[in-house]
């Protein structure tokens, strides 16, 4: 059974991963209408199914366990980027927050000595470890490109393949 505490504190993990799968959604709908797109969009229309995929797997534990989750309200995400380069560099904030996160509640699990909720929070850790990596080879290859057009072109084409690297 989760303390009151420990479910508290998934519950404001549910909040984020929605908030995650809500920002890559606006980003996605936003690089569906730029030229030359296609793999980006792809990309974070599937990065937006992921962390629903996060927020499902958060919202079962904490009603198996229990608890009860909360289905939160969402705030408006941004909808408009100046570049490519700049909504992946949101991206990784986002990614890096989301990891803090994780790793506070962790933290928690062992206070509590809930060591079920600590196993299971396993899987979000290595999540996170991925995709940090995957953020950062984005932003990293990004810099690099500038405002080179044929270096967008195969940064644009290479993306889905970056996932299982
Ligand atoms: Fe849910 O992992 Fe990204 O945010």
């Amino acid at each position: 059974m989760l303390s009151n505490v420990m479910k508290d504190a998934l519950n404001r993990q549910v909040l984020m991963e929605a908030q995650s799968s809500q920002a890559y959604l606006a980003m996605a709908s936003w690089a569906e209408i730029q030229p030359g797109l296609k793999g980006v969009t792809k990309f974070f229309f599937q990065h937006s199914d992921e962390e629903r995929m996060h927020m499902l797997k958060l919202i079962h534990y904490i009603n198996e366990r229990g608890g009860y989750a909360i289905i939160p309200a969402l705030a408006q995400p941004a909808l408009t980027y100046v570049s490519l380069k700049k909504a992946f560099e949101e991206l990784l904030k986002h990614e890096l927050a989301v990891s803090d996160s994780i790793n506070e509640l962790v933290d928690l699990s062992l206070k509590e000595k809930d060591y079920a909720t600590h196993n299971f929070l396993q899987w979000y850790v290595m999540e996170q470890m991925e995709e940090e990596r995957l953020a950062r080879e984005c932003n990293d290859k990004l810099e690099m490109i500038g405002d080179d057009k044929s270096g967008l072109y195969l940064f644009d084409r290479d993306i889905m393949t970056m996932e299982q690297d």
